[in-house]
């Protein structure tokens, strides 16, 4: 089994494209797994994938981009679907960061860190995620800071993603620190 084959399948499922399996998410983003195996088993690819396949997955991934439970599975972030992903927000720790190609800098600082093509802007908890972020899209990433804590305070919503991912709405630049 390619367990990051399927990692990024069950990601475009539940992130971006569920009803290309007859799938719904509900508000939380969740989707009982029987009916995502039904899907899965008419494509030759996955005709043996099992739930035990996804809890492995899930296991040995180094991102934690899902979660299970009670039967049910959901992307815990990188959600593109119309119906926004309900989250309740939460207070962030005071700084978090964000790593983005060297082009994209100047109209963040201008328009500030929005979601583009996401529900949430994209945040991490530390320096070294935020750089790998950034490295899928430029190989010397600008790593900017967000005062999180400030911005939280003042009306900007946060919410956790997973341990080292946090997603929130738009972040104007006056939040936004470079170098
Ligand atoms: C940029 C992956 C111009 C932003 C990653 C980023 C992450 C702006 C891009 C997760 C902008 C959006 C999310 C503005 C934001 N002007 N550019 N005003 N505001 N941008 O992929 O944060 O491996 O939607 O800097 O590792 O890169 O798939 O967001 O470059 O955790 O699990 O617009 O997706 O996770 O790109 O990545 P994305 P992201 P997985």
């Amino acid at each position: 089994m390619d367990y990051m084959k399927l990692s990024k399948e069950l990601s475009y499922a539940l992130r971006h494209a569920p009803w290309e399996y007859e799938l719904e998410l509900d508000e939380e983003g969740w989707v009982e797994i029987s009916q995502l195996l039904v899907a899965l088993h008419e494509s030759p690819g996955w005709r043996n994938v099992t739930e035990d396949d996804m809890q492995h997955m899930i296991a040995v991934s180094e991102k934690k981009r899902h979660e299970i439970n009670a039967g049910r599975i959901r992307a815990l972030y990188g959600h593109s679907t119309p119906q926004k992903i309900s989250k309740i927000a939460t207070q962030p720790p005071e700084l978090l960061y964000h790593g983005t190609p060297v082009r994209a800098v100047s109209s963040i600082m201008e328009h500030g860190l929005q979601p583009r093509q996401r529900q949430y802007v994209h945040l991490s908890a530390d320096m070294d995620t935020a750089r790998q972020v950034g490295q899928r899209r430029d190989d010397q990433p600008v790593i900017l800071r967000v005062k999180a804590g400030q911005a939280a305070r003042e009306g900007i919503l946060f919410y956790h993603g997973n341990e080292s991912i946090w997603l929130a709405d738009v972040i104007p630049s006056r939040y936004i620190e470079q170098g």
